[in-house]
């Protein structure tokens, strides 16, 4: 395999977790020396605007842009949030990060804040990722006593306190205004947007809420810089280095750091090792749960947010789950739905009531119920969701079903011709 530039995952070894003196042996808390020495808050936001680096988290918003609507100056409490609440099927990268170099996401938490002179910081982690949240836990203690954290860090007149908050358990609170619910301690329904987080956000004061890989990001784009960052993407499109999660029918389900751009099909041939068994590739979910399908005429698409969207799909987490030809991809796309249909709050109707719907549709034609009037309700469903819910859940459950109605139509109808599954013996 091709040795890919490793940077998130320069410390990564076999079931070890690197702490303050390994991670400082490798240029660790440089980059945030590096900042607070040498840099303006507002020269880092700049690099970090110039960098291209695009959210990690799913949605691929710029990361420069989006602190460029962060009141910088405004007095009183602001906030910086981490969003670790990894909880979509197929998608595992912050783990990996987590468990191998917990001061990386701490230093890029620190740096973040200290750009946008937040005066505190959360991170909130996924309710299972107990082991991750005690590295964390020491990682924030050793990082104190090294004068990283508390007052006056590294003499800049400036402190912060970081809190590791454990989410309740459920899916909505990876949604970002569910999360600062969850934080407060209040039902975590999604907030209504506008006014987004940078104007009100936790408590009523304005908030950035990144993901784990975006914030970890931040200490190697202020050591390298902007162009060195842009520079490790293999298309004009992307920018930076990305941590690929695969999962299903491939050789090697790994979670592997790979340069934006890189091919879907250099992704599935080449670092996954290809199919199972030899078997040929059907398809696959590029970028977590809820992205559309991507199939064999998609394996030239570079993997960057720009060139996915450009053939239907989403780049998402870059959670990378293949099927091979055998599998059935009504019961897949049933298999995501009955997810996000139990993981809906609840409050909105087109989320509540229209995703248990679709998987009651999907669920008679995988039995060899359905008839043609299901998959036309099934059409009628995805266009009366899209575009209609609260926030982004209903919205991205519609992205695998919208890949089926597109792009396996014929397995749909197979299913009513036969009256059973035809991947069933
Ligand atoms: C100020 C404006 N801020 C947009 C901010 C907004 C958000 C970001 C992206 O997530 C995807 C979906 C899920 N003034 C702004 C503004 N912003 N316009 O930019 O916004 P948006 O609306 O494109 O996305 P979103 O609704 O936040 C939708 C995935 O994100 N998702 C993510 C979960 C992430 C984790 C994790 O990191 N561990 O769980 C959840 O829904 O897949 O594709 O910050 O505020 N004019």
């Amino acid at each position: 395999m091709t040795d890919y530039p490793q940077i998130l995952f320069k410390n990564r070894r076999p079931d070890e977790t690197v702490f303050i003196d390994d991670f400082r042996k490798t240029g660790g808390y440089s980059g945030l020396e590096k900042a607070i020495r040498e840099m303006t808050p507002q020269e880092v936001r700049e690099t970090v605007k110039r960098s291209g680096l695009r959210g990690r988290g799913g949605a691929g918003f710029s990361t420069g842009l989006k602190w460029s609507f962060f009141p910088v100056d405004q007095p009183g409490e602001k906030y910086l949030v981490c969003n670790c609440d990894e909880m979509e099927p197929g998608t595992y990268k912050d783990r990996q990060l987590l468990s191998a170099d917990p001061h990386q996401l701490i230093e890029g938490v620190i740096l973040s804040a200290w750009a946008l002179q937040a005066t505190e910081a959360y991170i909130f982690i996924r309710y299972a990722y107990e082991q991750e949240a005690r590295h964390l836990e020491r990682a924030i203690a050793e990082a104190r006593a090294a004068g990283y954290l508390g007052e006056n860090i590294l003499g800049s007149g400036w402190g912060l306190r970081i809190h590791v908050h454990r989410s309740a358990g459920r899916y909505i609170l990876g949604e970002e205004t569910a999360l600062l619910n969850g934080i407060e301690g209040v039902r975590p329904n999604p907030r209504r947007k506008p006014p987004f987080p940078a104007v009100r956000g936790l408590w009523g004061r304005p908030t950035t809420i990144n993901n784990v890989e975006t914030l970890a990001n931040i200490p190697h784009i202020i050591t390298g810089g902007a162009d060195w960052f842009k520079c490790l993407a293999r298309s004009p499109e992307g920018a930076g280095t990305k941590l690929f999660g695969l999962s299903g029918h491939l050789n090697r389900t790994e979670c592997f750091e790979l340069p934006v751009g890189i091919s879907l099909r250099e992704v599935i041939f080449e670092v996954g090792g290809g199919i199972r068994g030899g078997k040929p590739f059907k398809a696959c979910l590029p970028g977590g749960a809820s992205t559309p399908y991507l199939t064999g005429e998609h394996l030239d698409v570079a993997m960057d947010f720009d060139s996915i969207a450009a053939v239907g799909s989403r780049f998402g987490t870059a959670g990378v789950t293949a099927f091979d030809a055998d599998t059935c991809m009504v019961a897949v796309t049933l298999n995501l739905i009955r997810f996000f249909a139990r993981e809906s709050c609840g409050w909105c109707t087109p989320c509540r009531d229209g995703l248990s719907y679709v998987q009651w549709l999907l669920e008679e034609l995988e039995e060899g119920r359905g008839g043609k009037e299901q998959i036309e309700l099934l059409e009628h469903q995805r266009r009366n969701i899209t575009g209609r819910a609260f926030c982004a859940l209903a919205e991205g459950a519609m992205g695998p079903l919208d890949g089926l109605l597109r792009l396996f139509r014929d397995e749909l109808e197979d299913h009513v011709r036969k009256g059973r599954c035809p991947f069933r013996a």
